[in-house]
């Protein structure tokens, strides 16, 4: 049955994955909920949108009544978005953070290297997008602050080792051990066209691809298992396919970035600004300084969808890699 959703709830649901913040996505969350159509085939979504709601308002009070002490599993966002590594000791976390990023990871041969989440940032071209290394975790031990940050990044990956014997259960373990916290990552509620996705999007990564032997492992676990949540097969000590993964998570993020320019002047091509896929030119305008947007007269776009210096209004839709110069 289709769900029917509006253009109200599509744009609550974009801002909530560009939120920030648990407040900003709390605010986005009950937006959803307001504008989602209230009738039987969206009760399902509509319970899960009052549970999301009701664990970060939880986890909100956590935070005022333990004011002293920090979350050690709590990362500050930075870049355009963040993607977490978890899997189990010794699968190559630190390995594949520390061929991306400047983070100084340990990379270790025994099992309990990593005791504190490190951060790093890694690039897709020009797209900062944060990497955060985590301990060690296991279907029996998903420590609580690691599951809310789990809940909070835009994409969780899910680290294996294809030397190990036991990478098939690794996989399925730790899944299940999420799905019992309720973070899946499969379109399982995908109805029709509508896909519906509260929480973050995830990736399996099948390391130490360079071994002798791992790819056809690799072979066989796509032969084993559901084409969903996505795999990939990468060496974090060679290095190879984490271009294929930064490209990967650069999609999954679902923004574009467009590059400003001054009249009469060449673009800035240094730092693009990041916004949600579907961004318009008045919202560019918006992102760069309020009194712009409101004083946007017209702007000139040049890239690939447009001919060289088109003229367009605030309502124009961006596309990757646009080129803007507004007219205020
Ligand atoms: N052959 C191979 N070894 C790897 C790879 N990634 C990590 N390792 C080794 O596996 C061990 C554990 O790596 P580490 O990154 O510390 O794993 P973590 O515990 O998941 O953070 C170390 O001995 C690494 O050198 C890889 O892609 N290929
Ligand atoms: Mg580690």
């Amino acid at each position: 049955m289709a769900l029917n959703l509006t253009p109200d709830y599509f744009e609550a649901d974009r801002k909530y994955r560009q939120a920030r913040t648990p407040a900003e996505k709390l605010a986005a969350l009950e937006e959803m909920l307001r504008t989602i159509p209230k009738h039987k085939a969206s009760e399902k979504k509509q319970s899960d949108l009052k549970r999301r709601i009701s664990e970060l308002r939880q986890g909100e009070l956590q935070k005022t009544k333990k004011s002293t002490g920090l979350d050690p599993y709590h990362i500050e966002r930075q870049g355009a978005g963040q993607a977490i590594l978890i899997g189990p000791p010794n699968s190559g976390k630190s390995s594949i953070v520390g061929t991306l990023t400047k983070a100084p990871v340990k990379i270790t041969d025994f099992p309990y290297g990593t005791p504190t989440p490190v951060p790093g940032m890694a690039h897709f071209e020009d797209v900062p997008i944060e990497l955060v290394d985590m301990p060690p975790v296991t279907p029996d031990h998903l420590p609580g602050g690691l599951v809310n940050a789990i809940r909070n990044a835009d994409t969780v990956l899910t680290v294996v080792d294809l030397t190990a014997e036991s990478v098939l259960e690794d996989i399925d373990g730790l899944l299940a051990a999420l799905a019992a916290k309720n973070i899946e990552f499969g379109r399982s509620e995908a109805d029709g066209e509508e896909e519906m996705r509260v929480g973050p999007h995830g990736i399996i990564l099948c390391n130490k691809m360079d071994m002798p032997g791992a790819v056809d492992t690799f072979q066989m676990l796509k032969e084993l298992r559901p084409a969903e949540p996505e795999m990939m097969m990468v060496s974090g000590r060679t290095g190879e396919n984490l271009d294929l993964l930064m490209r990967n998570l650069f999609g999954l993020l679902d923004v574009i970035r467009v590059y400003s320019k001054e009249p009469g002047r060449p673009a800035d091509r240094d730092k693009p600004f990041i916004l949600p896929a579907g961004s318009t030119v008045q919202e560019l305008a918006k992102h760069i300084h309020k009194d712009l947007a409101a004083n946007l007269k017209y702007a000139r776009v040049w890239g690939e969808k447009t001919y060289d210096g088109q003229q367009v209004h605030g309502h124009y839709t961006l596309h990757d890699r646009d080129v803007v110069e507004i007219h205020a």
